[in-house]
């Protein structure tokens, strides 16, 4: 239920905030904002942390009830997350392909640039954090490239800000919907997310009174200014 994924979705923040990978301050984010917060998963530094969140993504995919063929795990930090969601799910009774890539393309051994399970069939794309798409593009492509279909997306946070897109000039702007509302509405893909901007928000408000609740009117400033 949907109660139950909200639940879900606090206990994920709470997790996140407690393994120092949700953290608060100044960062600047890969479409170039300044964000008053950061979620780094290269921080699920342990085994148990890794098989934590695993789970939460298990959960997360099991209740949204999309189908898949297979997993990719895109490079570089998809690469564990695609792997502790494909054991937690085989785990679980539902034993799937799993598949990575290099970013850099190997000349000699195996060759080509892509690792595992071969591309096909409805690919279920695992990755961490979604902002303004350009790492879900490159998925996206990436998969098409390989003759499979791209039919999910799996994060950990949807930071809900504006999507950009490339201008036929070649620059990049930034557009009034979301990446994952783009995903979901222009390029049809179903999009799992354990969490989203709006349930830090409702985190941080529960917090009032702590040196964490502080942090809330910058995070909706930085809503109010890149959100949709
Ligand atoms: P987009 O490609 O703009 O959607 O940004 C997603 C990527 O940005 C992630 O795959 C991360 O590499 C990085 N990122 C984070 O990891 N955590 C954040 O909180 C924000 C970003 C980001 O740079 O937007």
């Amino acid at each position: 239920s949907s109660a139950e994924m909200q639940a879900l979705a606090q206990e994920f923040v709470q997790f996140a905030v407690d393994s120092g990978v949700l953290r608060f301050g100044e960062f600047k984010t890969k479409a170039g904002r300044m964000s008053p917060y950061f979620f780094n998963a290269g921080l699920f530094d342990d085994g148990a942390k890794l098989s934590r969140l695993a789970q939460f993504y298990a959960k997360a995919l099991l209740a949204s009830g999309i189908e898949f063929d297979m997993i990719f795990g895109p490079a570089y930090k998809g690469i564990p997350l695609g792997a502790a969601v494909a054991v937690e799910l085989a785990r679980l009774g539902k034993n799937v392909p799993f598949a990575y890539n290099r970013k850099e393309a190997k000349d000699h051994g195996e060759g080509g640039s892509l690792v595992g399970a071969p591309l096909k069939g409805r690919v279920l794309i695992v990755d961490d954090v979604m902002s303004a798409g350009t790492a879900a593009r490159e998925s996206i492509a990436l998969i098409q490239a390989a003759g499979a279909t791209p039919h999910a997306i799996a994060i950990a946070l949807d930071r809900q800000e504006m999507a950009t897109e490339k201008q036929a000039d070649g620059s990049v702007q930034d557009v009034p919907h979301s990446a994952v509302q783009y995903v979901r509405g222009t390029l049809g893909m179903q999009v799992c997310t354990i969490a989203q901007l709006s349930d830090l928000l409702a985190y941080l408000s529960s917090q009032s009174g702590n040196t964490l609740g502080d942090h809330l009117p910058r995070v909706q400033a930085y809503r109010d200014r890149y959100g949709v």
